[in-house]
This record gives structure tokens, sequence and C-alpha cells, in this order.
């Protein structure tokens, strides 16, 4: 597969940090592991975390920046083994696809679950009686489309939601396909300067989900929080751009006009390609995101067809910056990287 380069077996641990004690936090120079697997041809795609062998599923990239299609397993009975590959290649590739996936409700539950506990969206309908099986569902009557602009899940929660799962049932017989966006890279290809000035930043991230979801009473009032412009990712030790034109309304330290220049700015960086992967479903498919290090979008270019399926996410920690992180990644500078002109 053009995707496996195996030099090393994946019992390398993943829960710590790729390159552990580095201590400069955001230079965007190569860790020692990077350059040295970089030199030995071990890297596939942009990915600083080091290939795995897998020996229980096939993983497939969709672009060297983010996503994956992963096959040759159904979710609903998993072992501990496999469940290990499958979190190495999530951390790794940050949005994973696994097609046909025949799952009932509460078997998309349990899988989802073994990333941790369930996440309550504040005021989305559920299925199943459970505040944790949310439903995803756009018609013909559908005056909006859930998730139809750049964001993470729920961003404005105190903890937001780590991983989120969605299934999907009922397609369009065409379009429907949801976007996603490597927000390390997005830091990671910014000047030096700029990276080392927003790691000194926050922002208020405020969600408004009145009347959002028609007549579906919600489950508790729409948050409102605080975190830092860069997020740490508690397991892989990476830094990530936590900003996203669906929750962030001002960084807290600059003047209005400064807070809404330096978002769009940052905003308009991440949308270019080159970060993204676009995912076209087929029915019964199953993607897992992280949303510390990732936005998406979802498509509303099919009405007036029915797209409808149920989504678990799972509760993460508090974001934090951490000045010993392992840092970004070594990227070429934006200018240097993706303008361009044809
Ligand atoms: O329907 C989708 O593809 C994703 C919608 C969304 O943003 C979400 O479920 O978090
Ligand atoms: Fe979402």
């Amino acid at each position: 597969m053009r995707h496996q380069t195996p030099f090393r077996r994946l019992s390398m641990s993943l829960s710590e940090p790729p390159s552990s004690g580095r201590s400069s936090a955001i230079l965007p120079a190569p860790s020692r592991a990077t350059t040295a697997n970089r030199s030995a041809g071990a890297l596939s795609g942009n990915s600083p975390v080091p290939a795995v062998r897998y020996e229980h599923i096939e993983v497939t990239p969709l672009t060297p920046s983010i996503g994956a299609v992963v096959t040759g397993k159904q979710l609903r009975s998993i072992d501990a083994a496999t469940f290990e590959e499958i979190h190495a290649a999530w951390l790794r590739h940050l949005v994973l696809f696994f097609p046909d996936q025949a799952l009932t409700p509460a078997e998309h539950l349990a899988f989802s679950e073994r990333f941790g506990t369930p996440h309550v969206h504040p005021a989305a309908p559920y299925a199943d009686d459970n505040p944790a099986i949310m439903v995803i569902h756009t018609d013909a009557d559908s005056k909006r489309n859930n998730g139809g602009g750049w964001h993470t899940d729920v961003s404005a929660d105190e903890q937001p939601p780590k991983a989120t799962l969605v299934h999907l049932h009922q397609l369009p017989s065409q379009g429907g396909d949801t976007l996603f966006t490597n927000m390390y890279e997005v830091l990671a290809t910014l000047s030096p300067a700029l990276q080392a000035f927003l790691t000194r930043l926050n922002a208020e991230h405020v969600a408004n989900y009145s009347g959002f979801y028609g007549d579906h009473a919600p489950q508790r009032a729409s948050p409102k929080c605080i975190h830092p412009m860069v997020r740490t990712h508690p397991e892989t030790g990476r830094n990530a751009l936590y900003v996203n034109p669906g929750f962030t309304r001002r960084i807290c330290e600059l003047s209005d006009s400064e807070s809404a220049a330096l978002l769009k700015m940052l905003f308009e960086h991440a949308t270019h390609p080159r970060f993204q992967c676009r995912y076209q479903w087929s029915r019964n498919a199953l993607a897992l995101w992280d949303n510390r290090c990732t936005w998406h979008q979802a498509v509303w270019d099919y009405y007036p067809e029915t797209r409808s399926g149920l989504r678990v996410s799972i509760v993460g920690d508090r974001p934090t910056y951490r000045a010993d992180a392992v840092g970004t990644d070594g990227k070429k500078a934006y200018q240097n990287g993706v303008k361009g002109v044809a």
C-alpha cells in the first residue's frame, strides 16, 4: 500500500510527545526524531509523527496533510490491539473514515466510549432518549445545515469535545461531502514571530444555539469560554492554532480592530486547500475526527435531498498551551509555501 512505510512498530508510545525532551516551544525547526525519520525516508506525507506498521487495519491517506480511510475491521467488535492501531492512526492523520460500518446507535456509542466520556451537546436533538447520541439531519424543510461553516465542535465549552464520531445512514444522490483542515500545519506555516506572539494570546469563544435546532428545547445554556489561541495537544505534544470562525469572537488582549484584523488573517490562512481533505461519504461510513487540531465544515449542496445520521462526541481536556511542548513542525512559512498566482 502506498501509505505504509514500515520502519517502526506500533509499540511506540503515541501518548508521549514524539520527541519528548525538546524544550524550545515554538521554533519551527524539525525535532531530532523528525529529521532522522525524514532522512531515512520514513515519513509519509507531512506528518512529523513517525510512520507505523499496521497489523490489524489498512490505512490509506487521503492527502499528505490530513485524513485517512481505514478498512479491514468492523468497529462493533474490535480487540484492544486493533483499537490501539486505530488510536495511533487517528493521532497521525487527525481524521479517519471507516466505510461500510454496520452499527446500531448503541454500537456506535459503545465504540465512541472507548475514547472517553460522551459529551452532551448543549442544544441539538438526540436519538434513543440519550442526549449523548446527537441527530444529524438535513432535508428539504431544514432552515440550515448543521456544521455548515468552518468550526471545531463546541469550542465554547470549557472542556470541548476531543473526538467526534459521525455515522451517516442516509445520503443524497450527490454531494454532502465534509471538509477537514489540519490546524497543526496552519500554525506551523505562520512566521515564527507571529507564532510566538499567538502563544501569548487568549480568545473568547461564544456559542449561540438559540433557535438553531428549531423547536427542540436545549439541554443547557449556550456556553461561552476563554481559551488560549495556541493549544498543545495533550496526546501528541504538538501545538495547533485553536481559534475558529464558528465560535471565536475576539482576542482578549487586543483592541477590537486589532482582534478583527488578526482573526480575519488567520481564518484566511487556515482555509488554504493545502491543509485540507474532503471526504465523499458512502452510506454507513463513520468519520472520527480530532477537534483539538482540526476544523471541519459540512457542505449543503444537495437541497432538497436528505442527509442524516448520528453523532457521538467525547469530552476533552480544558485547552492549554504548554511552553515545554514539542512545538510546531518546521514547515516553511506561509509566504514560501502557499502563496502564488496563476
Ligand atoms: O454532517 C457532517 O458531516 C458534520 C457536521 C458537523 O459539523 C458535526 O457533526 O460536528
Ligand atoms: Fe461539527
